[in-house]
């Protein structure tokens, strides 16, 4: 753009429509210009539709926090996006797969916040609020076609955040390097913890950076998905299960 504001209202609820319609769209740099702080300010509107409706942000997740991801998208930043209550799945729950359009999942850290993050304090220390860390994974559902997007498209459609499933938290504690195996189906990826910017805890610093550029609050009780330790696998009926060495173990049951 940069898009007036009738264009990014316009675009976010075309976003919205799609998720809720289960219908995909096509990428919006198809037939728009749109930088970054259009992107942002897109899915803020998204998220205002949804809080309309009755949800609630209860946390933040990021993307585009491993080499691999970043350098198939050209980019150097990771992204995030807002988690709302009402896509929390139960721990070895259903899942209604009839919500989504094309989901993935992706094996992931969370970390929870105890208090606010004071993000005008330059010195903060988000390490300091944060009192847990669980095993976790992420439903991925890009609203556009065959997952196609562009770097700020995928802002735009709120990092593609669709759901997400957390295991028994533990008090707070490195995450560094653990072995991670998620089982999808029939089908089984392994990779480390390592995968997350070096150590997922570094996701936590980056968050911190990238929510003072965006104004996007951290507050007490948050879920923070630090990033995906593996490829994203698509989701099926059956069991999505992943564990963590020395965190523990999620799943969910698509149905
Ligand atoms: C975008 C979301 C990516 C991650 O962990 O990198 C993401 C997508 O691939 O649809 O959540």
């Amino acid at each position: 753009m940069t898009a007036p504001e009738d264009t990014a209202s316009a675009l976010a609820r075309r976003l919205d429509d799609a998720a809720q319609s289960r219908t995909d769209t096509p990428s919006l740099a198809d037939d728009h210009t749109i930088d970054i702080d259009d992107a942002y300010r897109i899915q803020n509107e998204l998220l205002e539709r949804r809080t309309a409706r009755g949800e609630s942000v209860v946390g933040i997740k990021l993307g585009f926090t491993s080499a691999a991801k970043m350098a198939q998208m050209g980019v150097s930043e990771v992204i995030v996006g807002q988690l709302t209550d009402a896509m929390a799945a139960e721990d070895g729950g259903d899942l209604e797969l009839s919500t989504f359009i094309h989901p993935k999942i992706e094996p992931e850290v969370a970390y929870r916040l105890s208090k606010d993050v004071d993000l005008d304090d330059p010195s903060v220390d988000i390490e300091s609020c944060v009192d847990a860390v669980a095993p976790a994974m992420e439903i991925i559902d890009s609203r556009y076609r065959d997952f196609r997007f562009t770097y700020t498209d995928v802002v735009a459609d709120n990092t593609s955040a669709a759901g997400y499933v957390i295991g028994p938290w533990q008090s707070m504690r490195s995450a560094a390097n653990l072995v991670v195996r998620m089982e999808v189906g029939s089908e089984t990826v392994t990779g480390s913890t390592a995968a997350i910017l070096g150590d997922p805890v570094h996701a936590l610093h980056a968050l911190v950076d990238i929510a003072r550029r965006r104004h996007i609050p951290l507050r007490a009780g948050y879920v923070i998905l630090a990033g995906a330790a593996t490829a994203a696998v698509r989701l099926d009926e059956g069991v999505a299960q992943c564990s963590i060495d020395g965190l523990g173990t999620v799943s969910v049951n698509g149905v």
